[in-house]
């Protein structure tokens, strides 16, 4: 009898439109037989924790893997039940498909959600997936694949009228002929693997000379990196802005963007602030780059959650760059402004419904920004530095949201990212954003380790951020601002000193004047205590 029911509703569905599905997904017997119950989230830290409270929102249990660095991680607290798949190395645990299968099976979980990294955005993980009967919450191989090679992607995005850099779309295959077609391009240009993304294997030509020398060693650490020394060559962009756009797809043929991430902050490939909306967009641009990042992932036939990146110049001219096949790090921003569950969408999606809003449905209300905060010392070049946590106060408080996953007691692996949590301020204006940033960021407390905290700090005074006239150049361009105070150059210093009599004078005025007790500068403690204590 079961057997029937089964048979009947999987004919049925596969073969009704999305309206039947939708009434269809909440009865019982479909829930039972069709909807996923279970999901193994095959990742740790932060990412492994948001993606479980998705799950317990919608009534699935979730199934930790940790490898033996991470018995004591807080995924594997929160989570439903929890499996070890290994060594604490994460090419002996979290990169071994086998033992997460096997976990997965095990558990009885008929769904993996991979996060971001790892095993997000590997090919072969979908597609071993989807052999053994369990549902990769991702896109297909084929779409995973597509984007992941640069110059297949270019063509891609041509045939999808998606404006691509101006460049090659073959890989570089003689010397001679690439500085030929480099003068047709004009210099400078750039020489970028194809397997490649994130900066690795790329190299930027500024002089007819150089070319030979940056297309060779483009192609030996791209060979080195990626068993792959194809490259391709693009026009240089000189100060690009960074922004990408949220798609969501689901397998029933519907495509919505959820606007734009600007994300120029970076620091050597690594984004360090982002928000939205992006403070150089204006709406006729967005509008049809949404359309384009809609077109971009139709046109690989893609499935899930998506971004796709765009280099902006500063005429707003722009280009796809890359796309990334998977949830990214950034993602709560476009949560906050757009007011949709990233992870509950995806999990829809591979629970084969439709989406349950359309293109006009969404709107973006306010701002957010995201500062990653990293165990790093960026006092010390950022050097990593992971330890064990003593004290911990989160930011709390209106319209702030911190994605973290370290605990007081915690040691912090040194196995894995240093990234230990994600701060994340909702306010309706920028300006206010940045203030409730800067608030939030006062009362983040963290002893044991260093952390980039104060690095964050400063980059929130910087004027070109606060006026929200930054580009990927940002934090070279604003280095006298951004190093530790000891070592800023001794303009910036006196500025400071200045800047910090001023500013005593003018209260030592107004203290005066509402017959406060006297500020004392070489009493800094006692002032503190003292400075609210009206005498009467
Ligand atoms: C570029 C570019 C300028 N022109 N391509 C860096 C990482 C990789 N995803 C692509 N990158 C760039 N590609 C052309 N044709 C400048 C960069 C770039 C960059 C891009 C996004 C964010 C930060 C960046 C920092 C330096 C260089």
């Amino acid at each position: 009898m079961q057997v029937v029911i089964f048979l009947y509703f999987y004919i049925f569905t596969r073969s009704t439109t999305q309206g039947c599905i939708n009434k269809l997904s909440q009865t019982p017997c479909f829930k039972e037989y069709f909807m996923i119950k279970k999901i193994l989230v095959a990742n740790r830290g932060e990412i492994a924790i948001r993606v479980m409270r998705s799950c317990r929102e919608m009534g699935i249990e979730s199934v930790a893997v940790f490898s033996d660095a991470d018995r004591t991680s807080m995924h594997v607290r929160y989570a439903d039940e929890a499996y070890n798949i290994g060594a604490a190395p994460s090419n002996e645990s979290y990169l071994v498909i086998d033992n997460i299968i096997e976990a997965a099976k095990r558990s009885g979980a008929t769904a993996i959600h991979p996060g971001y990294g790892f095993l997000s955005e590997n090919a072969e993980f979908s597609d071993r997936c989807k052999k053994e009967g369990l549902i990769f919450i991702g896109p297909s191989s084929y779409a995973i694949d597509t984007m992941g090679d640069k110059i297949t992607a270019r063509k891609k995005m041509q045939s999808a009228n998606v404006p691509v850099v101006p460049g090659t779309t073959e890989p570089i295959t003689d010397l001679k002929e690439a500085v030929e077609v480099i003068k047709g391009i004009g210099l400078p240009v750039m020489i970028k693997a194809s397997a490649g993304g994130g900066g690795k294997g790329m190299r930027l030509v500024m002089k007819e000379e150089d070319i030979v020398s940056a297309v060779t060693s483009a192609k030996s650490e791209a060979m080195a990196a990626f068993s792959n020394d194809a490259v391709y060559i693009e026009k240089y962009i000189e100060s690009p802005h960074h922004i990408e756009f949220q798609i969501v797809a689901d397998n029933h043929g519907n495509c919505v963007h959820l606007f734009e991430r600007e994300c120029s902050v970076q620091r050597r490939h690594q984004k360090v602030v982002e928000e939205t909306p992006s403070p150089i967009m204006t709406e006729k641009v967005r509008e049809e780059m949404g359309k384009h990042a809609v077109a971009a992932a139709k046109a690989v036939n893609y499935s899930g959650a998506g971004t796709i990146e765009f280099i902006v110049d500063d005429n707003l001219n722009y280009y796809f760059l890359e796309m990334n096949t998977r949830l990214q790090v950034e993602h709560p921003i476009t949560e906050r402004v757009v007011g949709v569950d990233l992870v509950k969408t995806q999990i829809n999606i591979a629970n084969n419904l439709p989406l349950d809003f359309k293109q006009e449905d969404l709107k973006q209300k306010g701002h957010a920004i995201e500062v990653r905060i990293y165990a790093e010392d960026p006092d010390n070049n950022f050097m990593p530095n992971p330890g064990k946590i003593e004290h911990m106060t989160e930011p709390l408080g209106l319209g702030v949201r911190h994605d973290g996953y370290v605990y007081p007691g915690y040691e912090i692996p040194i196995y894995y990212d240093p990234m230990i949590s994600k701060l994340i301020v909702w306010a309706l204006t920028r300006k206010e954003a940045i203030d409730r940033l800067k608030r939030a960021l006062y009362a983040y407390k963290i002893t044991g380790i260093k952390t980039t905290i104060p690095f964050l700090n400063r980059i929130l005074d910087v004027p070109d951020f606060v006026e929200g006239k930054y580009n990927t150049h940002f934090i070279q361009d604003n280095e006298e601002y951004l190093v530790p105070s000891g070592e800023s150059p001794q303009r910036v210093q006196d500025m400071a000193t200045i800047a910090a009599f001023v500013d005593y004078r003018k209260n030592l005025e107004r203290f005066k004047e509402q017959r406060l007790c006297k500020p004392n500068v070489g009493n800094w403690k006692a002032f503190g205590r003292k400075r609210n204590v009206t005498r009467l």
